[in-house]
């Protein structure tokens, strides 16, 4: 069959027959996200025409300043989510506390962590954004899903994968079998298969951080991006900059061009790192894709997807991209001999 007559929906059915024991749940849930997703990605493109830009008035539980946006994706995907079966619980960055199933659904083995709308204080300058997601099955037996169920490591999640809001609609996911890439196609309304196995080069010439940080970063971030200022030995020029500050955009850029993004701690007070993205719905489902596309994703002191996450909103420093680029950021952790951001003195 043609490449570009795969849809997502019969992509992700073919991944879960390869599995023995699979029911069909994880498809029936990746398949109600990926019409959460289509709504989403209609309210982005009309937000302009529609009056829907700005703020609601209200902060999340990092203290973001909630838009209206936010609030209309974190409300789309919930209603979406929460009747299927698939799930005994959700967890989202716009919601402090656990989102229970509604007594009157069924429960089921799977959890969904999701940042509804990644990249928000982009949106009124019409620069892409993302809904990023996360899926674990639940450990515990049955009923309402638990905290217990959500405090896991990344290497635990059973798929992972985020949708962009961009010139096009895509879906990027993983099951642990690859990293494939869909364009939805907006006359047919559905998503199609455009990025077949994605893998990362194991060497790129971007790097992508917030440079306005500088005077925060630890000693390692700040000798390894003036290292990347210099001329590389193979390509005889430095590496170049380019840095959205949506998450979704630059890991989606990192995955398919190679090179490396950085989100290190706020070390202004060593004694208190304060690392910024969040672990359970950001940069575990980003380090899974790629680490499943052939790149690596650490903390600066260890691999991401070990790290086993404290509490629903848990924060982590990020370096991840070609594994050349990390295990050379890792090389000046190393050399440097201080304790890099994020480890526990
Ligand atoms: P958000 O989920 O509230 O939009 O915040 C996360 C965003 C990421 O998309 C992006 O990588 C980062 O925050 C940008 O942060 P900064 O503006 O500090 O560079
Ligand atoms: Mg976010």
């Amino acid at each position: 069959m043609e490449k570009s007559s795969i849809t997502v929906q019969r992509h992700i059915l073919e991944q879960e027959r390869k599995h023995q024991q699979a029911t069909g749940d994880l498809t029936g849930l990746l398949w109600d996200l990926t019409l959460a997703a289509k709504v989403v990605s209609r309210e982005v493109n009309r937000a302009g025409l529609a009056d829907i830009f700005g703020a609601t008035g209200e902060e999340n539980e990092s203290g973001d300043l909630v838009k209206r946006l936010d609030s209309i994706a974190q409300d789309t995907i919930y209603r979406a989510m929460d009747h299927g079966g698939h799930l005994c619980l959700m967890v989202s960055e716009e919601s402090p506390d656990l989102i229970p199933i509604p007594a009157k659904y069924p429960k089921g083995k799977y959890l969904l962590l999701y940042d509804p709308l990644d990249g928000s204080s982009n949106i009124e300058a019409n620069v892409s954004i993302g809904t990023i997601f996360s899926v674990h099955r639940r450990i515990t037996g049955s009923g309402d899903g638990t905290l217990e169920d959500c405090l896991r490591k990344g290497s635990e999640q059973v798929a992972a994968g985020y949708f962009l809001y961009g010139s096009s609609t895509m879906i990027v996911y993983t099951t642990g079998q690859g990293v494939y890439g869909f364009t939805l196609d907006p006359s047919i309304g559905e998503f199609m298969l455009s990025h077949d196995r994605i893998v990362t080069p194991p060497q790129g010439k971007y790097y992508s951080i917030n440079e306005g940080n500088a005077a925060g970063w630890d000693e390692p971030t700040r000798n390894y991006v003036q290292h990347l200022k210099q001329k590389d030995k193979a390509t005889g020029r430095p590496y170049s900059l380019r840095y959205i500050g949506s998450l979704v955009a630059d890991i989606h850029r990192t995955l398919v061009y190679g090179g490396i993004f950085l989100y290190p701690s706020d070390t202004s007070d060593p004694a208190n790192p304060k690392p910024k993205l969040r672990l359970l719905y950001e940069v575990a489902p980003m380090s899974f894709l790629m680490e499943q596309a052939g790149g690596a994703a650490i903390t600066g002191t260890q691999r991401v997807l070990d790290v086993q996450a404290t509490s629903l909103h848990h924060k982590v420093p990020i370096v991840l991209g070609s594994k050349q680029d990390v295990a050379t950021y890792e090389r000046f952790c190393t050399e440097s001999g201080t304790v890099p951001a994020g480890k526990k003195k």
